[in-house]
């Protein structure tokens, strides 16, 4: 059974095997138009913050691991969502068991190939490989021993 990953969404990977996402252009496409809220096909900041904020559901300026599974399916097992946090956790430059503000702008770094502020599809989907890449090594680093 695989996952959709939710913001980031979703689970794109083009000729990269995970093991855990579903992978189909549609998935993809809805992973972008779900930041993208003012529907214009561009990806910016202000939308990938505005996302974080829907997940800050106690408005500390952070998403905690708690408001990051609260975001997720009801049915996505804890290690998968444990290895999305753990990425994102990290991306923001500070392992501290929270999402803060500057992982939004190094997630923007990531999918922004030119560097211009605004993402497009194309450019979702030419970098999103790479984030679930990311993620994948985490969930797999997550595995139970015994
Ligand atoms: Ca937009
Ligand atoms: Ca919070
Ligand atoms: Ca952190």
């Amino acid at each position: 059974m695989k996952f959709l990953i939710l913001f980031g969404l979703l689970a794109v990977v083009f000729g990269i095997h995970s093991p855990y996402f579903s992978v189909s252009p549609e998935a993809i496409r809805q992973g972008f138009v779900a930041v993208d809220f003012n529907h214009d096909g561009f990806m910016t900041l202000n939308e990938v913050q505005e996302f974080s904020k829907k997940r800050d559901l106690n408005g500390d300026g952070f998403v905690s691991y708690t408001e990051y599974k609260l975001s997720q399916p009801q049915k996505t097992p804890n290690r998968i969502v444990r290895g999305q946090f753990k990425y994102y956790d990290k991306l923001d430059g500070e392992i501290d068991d929270k999402i803060s503000p500057s992982g939004d702008v190094n997630l923007m770094n990531i999918l922004d190939t030119n560097k211009n502020g605004e993402v497009t599809l194309e450019e979702f989907e030419e970098n999103m490989p790479k984030i679930v890449v990311g993620i994948t090594k985490e969930i797999d680093a997550l595995v139970v021993v015994g």
